[in-house]
């Protein structure tokens, strides 16, 4: 009897596999072979494989293998994320440098790719710390600051004391730092390189719709993070504090009403322009997706941040003060861990804006509720219709002025008085003016039409997508190819002189500042127009660079002319499948979909998205923990492999959970898949010699005539091949693919001894075993291999064609089942030999005679034995 020894098959096949360079290689882009390009997100080079590696891999190896033997010309490649701070904190700790640190774990890595067999085409490997690869991020910020994509401002930015460096807003979690859980980010004022993703704000969220191929809830993410909002600008000028309240006070609702619904009565209580309150030509612009509700503005607030409030406070000390204790306030809530709603504060800044349509004086506040880099960091404040503002409007004791009502109160008579804040904008304004009587949408339209009109407004849209900052004051990432000249400005390295390389042997430290700062062999330049001395840009780019096309230079690795070549990028892109976590929803493939769009605008490529399906995968979890070192539930790949094999790890990684799902890691579970994978071992290892001497046979010419056990062997076969095809092009329910190949294997299993006696033919018994190691080719490489030169094939298996079902074969035999109601026969209904209780109580139910005898009647009772009878008790 033989045994099954992963220990023994797994790396005997490693090693022709390493030593084939051919068998995961994809073919050029000349191939006439449909391509397929299917990619899980390359790993940051920690060092070790966690579970959640392992499992995103075998999701992608076993789509890989399976689109190899559907005849596709595949693209599987993998590389390493391989710049980015924990480099640093690992020197700063081990005293390693971060480039052999680096390099080691990437190293340790591969080997544990490798072991696990997973289908990788590492001729196009892609490392993005070494510089024929970095040198393109430099190339591409070169060709983005040629086109005004990349620029420097002075700006308030996102610092992490404990990272050393500055945060993109998208690495800003509720206020903390991503890496650091409990690390508030503080605010810093400093010279920083942006990326205008801006620019693409429209497109970015308009091809939106494209990627139907993308999960629901990642379009939803980005959808929210891009954050359109249609509006308008509104200006309000600062009222001279010396002139008198002009604007006549709003009157009462039950008036207001009649106001609103009579026309002839619209609009009286505006006062004329010439009698306007005096203004002092500063401006404060609004920003408000409400504007039809500018008559019930009784307030601007103000961001604390906001330069009118400098301004005012400079010469008021009392506000000053008030000010620094609002930011102060601000601060400590943040600090206590209250970042989500803080409460709502303010200060009355002892001036007026003149509200442009009234000419109403307008208290001016400083709220904390305002934040400083959306909109215009200034807002009016309509406490009657918006929930935010109304808060505060109770706090302070500010008016509350109604001008939207439901339209039933014009209709019928209704209620007056909607309860506040009253939010809905299918509604009618009142007290707004010659506006009045219109309902909220036109009111938008024409308000903003007339602002314009003015010149003290327009309609606007704005976005809650920031530029995207990219410079990192760290020594291990991009640096960036900008030279500092007393005499010429800024000035970009000329492409000859890339890549600006990144030196070895740099002192790190923790503090703040820039650690290329301290090598005066890398910040001392000569510049490339006046040829005087220059000073290096000495900061480092994001590393979310790096990750932003990455894909697109597996395609073309080598080439060191150019990042990629067109043509091959034409032929493999877009991404058919791109498999990772949903961490990645919107950082990462936000910044990849931008950067697509800039290459296009190059002219570099044609696609206008990278990547058409995304599939998002569950975690790993251990007891309902997820899997982590802080909470010590960590479960080593290398363990399970060493204990159960790859082929029952990775199986049992897809068989344990639908794979958009969380994963509950069970040890139990792995030994229950190593067991299966010995009894199919066992089994076709058993009969293997009997195939073998036909194992050639081309299925076409199977004998007719076969025996009913020949037939029922067949039909499961088929039935499997129809189930896992249909998984793969579906949902992806691997484990339900799993559970049917196990189910395969327990019908074969129980006809062990009629087929070792001869009782199925040879040619079938080949055909059964071949097909059942193409089934699992895609879950348990090593085993399938192993099989499938057992079986005598000399063929490569990852080009084998995929088995075909054939209906016909996977059909049911047809019974007849006889239906009675009260113990009388009323009809026979036909249904396949499998038929559950489910199918057969529908069949008997939808029979014209069953209805007629149960009419009128109640069924107490149904009693179904599957394959036999239906029997109704009815009253
Ligand atoms: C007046 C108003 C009346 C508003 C009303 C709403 C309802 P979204 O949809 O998120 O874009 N706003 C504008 N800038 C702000 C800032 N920097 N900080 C805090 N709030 C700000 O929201 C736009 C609305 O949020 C704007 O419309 C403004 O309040 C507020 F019945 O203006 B609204
Ligand atoms: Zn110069």
């Amino acid at each position: 009897d033989v045994r099954y020894f992963p220990a023994d098959i797994e790396p005997r096949w490693q090693e022709r596999w390493t030593t084939d360079p051919e068998l995961y290689a994809a073919e050029p882009a000349t191939s006439s072979k449909p391509k397929y390009y299917v990619l899980e997100m390359l790993p940051y080079p920690s060092g070790q494989l966690h579970m959640g590696h392992v499992r995103n891999y075998s999701i992608g190896d076993a789509l890989a293998r399976y689109m190899w033997m559907q005849g596709y010309n595949v693209l599987h490649p993998m590389g390493w994320d391989a710049f980015g701070l924990p480099a640093e904190n690992a020197a700063l700790k081990n005293n390693t440098p971060p480039r052999e640190w680096t390099l080691s774990n990437i190293a340790a890595m591969k080997r544990q790719m490798t072991r696990l067999g997973l289908s990788y085409d590492w001729s196009n490997e892609v490392t993005t710390c070494l510089p024929d690869y970095y040198r393109w991020n430099q190339w591409f910020f070169l060709r983005m600051a040629e086109r005004g994509l990349a620029y420097r401002k002075k700006s308030k930015v996102n610092w992490c004391p404990q990272c050393a460096t500055v945060l993109a807003n998208e690495q800003v979690i509720n206020g903390y730092c991503w890496r650091h859980e409990d690390q508030l980010v503080e605010q810093r004022d400093l010279e920083q390189w942006f990326l205008r993703i801006t620019n693409y704000a429209q497109e970015l969220l308009d091809d939106l719709s494209k990627l139907d191929g993308w999960p629901e809830k990642v379009r939803t993410m980005q959808r929210n993070w891009i954050g359109r909002s249609e509006g308008a600008e509104v200006e309000f000028e600062v009222a001279d504090p010396d002139s008198a309240e002009a604007a006549e006070k709003p009157k009462g609702p039950a008036e207001l009403i009649l106001q609103a619904l009579d026309p002839a009565r619209r609009g009286t209580h505006i006062l004329p322009a010439s009698d306007a309150v005096k203004g002092t030509g500063k401006k404060i612009t609004v920003f408000t997706t409400r504007i039809d509700t500018i008559f019930g503005a009784t307030s601007l607030q103000l961001a604390p941040e906001h330069p009118l409030v400098k301004e005012f406070a400079a010469a008021d000390e009392r506000l000053s003060a008030e000010v620094a204790n609002l930011l102060e306030q601000q601060r400590k809530a943040r600090e206590s861990g209250d970042v989500g709603e803080i409460e709502k504060h303010g200060v009355f800044t002892g001036y007026h804006a003149i509200n442009p349509f009234n000419h109403e004086r307008l208290p001016i506040w400083v709220g904390n509720y305002i934040l400083s880099d959306y909109g215009t960091g200034a807002i009016m404040s309509v406490p009657a219709h918006d929930e935010r503002d109304y808060d505060f409007a109770k706090k302070y004791g500010l008016e509350i002025r109604v001008v939207v009502l439901p339209r039933r109160v014009g209709e019928d008579g209704g209620e007056a008085h909607p309860e506040l804040p009253y939010t809905a904008e299918d509604s009618l304004l009142i007290n707004s003016g010659e506006f009045s009587g219109l309902g909220c949408e036109e009111a938008q339209q024409k308000m903003a039409a007339r602002a314009a009109e003015h010149g003290f407004g327009k309609a606007t849209v704005t976005f809650r997508l920031k530029d995207w900052g990219i410079s990192r004051q760290r020594y291990w990432g991009t640096p960036i190819p900008m030279l500092y000249c007393e005499k010429d400005g800024i000035v970009p390295v000329p492409d000859d002189q890339l890549p600006v390389l990144l030196p070895d042997n740099v002192k790190i430290t923790q503090q703040g500042g820039s650690p290329l700062g301290n090598v005066p062999e890398f910040v001392n330049a000569v510049c490339p127009k006046c040829g005087g001395a220059a000073r290096r840009e000495t900061d480092t780019m994001d590393t979310f660079v790096d990750s932003s096309w990455y894909f697109y230079r597996y395609t073309d690795a080598k080439n060191d002319r150019a990042p990629f070549d067109t043509a091959t990028v034409a032929y493999w892109f877009p991404i058919d499948q791109y498999i990772g976590g949903v961490e990645h929803a919107i950082l990462h493939l936000i910044y990849s979909r931008f950067w697509t769009k800039v290459m296009r605008d190059l002219g570099l490529i044609r696609n206008d998205e990278p990547v058409a399906r995304l599939f998002t995968q569950g975690m790993v979890i251990r007891n309902g923990a997820k899997m982590s070192k802080s909470k010590g539930n960590v479960v080593s790949p290398d363990e399970m492999i060493a204990r159960y094999g790859a082929d029952a790890t990775r199986m049992y990684s897809l068989f344990a959970a639908p794979p958009d799902r969380d994963l509950d890691w069970q040890e139990d579970g792995v030994a229950g898949v190593s067991r299966f994978l010995s009894k199919v071992y066992r089994f076709v290892s058993r009969h293997a010699p009997a195939a073998r001497t036909v194992s050639q046979t081309a299925s076409g010419t199977l004998p007719d005539g076969k025996s009913p056990l020949t037939q029922s062997l067949l039909r499961k076969l088929h039935q499997t091949i129809r189930k896992i095809t249909q998984d793969f092009a579906g949902r992806w329910h691997f484990n339900t693919s799993i559970a049917a190949v196990m189910e395969l294997v327990n019908t074969f299993t129980a006809a062990d001894e009629e087929i070792a006696a001869g009782k199925v033919p040879a040619v079938y018994v080949a055909e059964l075993l071949r097909s059942l190691v193409l089934l699992i080719a895609p879950f348990a490489p090593y085993m399938a291999f192993d099989l499938w030169e057992q079986l005598g094939q000399t063929d490569n298996l990852l080009r084998a064609p995929w088995p075909k079902f054939d209906e016909a074969l996977a059909k049911e035999d047809e019974i007849e089942v006889p239906v009675q109601v009260n113990g009388k026969l009323r009809a026979v209904i036909t249904a396949a030999a499998g038929a559950g209780e489910d199918v057969l109580r529908d069949a008997a139910l939808a029979q014209e005679k069953v209805q007629a005898a149960i009419s009128g009647k109640q069924v107490v009772k149904m009693i179904i034995v599957p394959g036999k009878l239906v029997n109704l008790v009815v009253k």
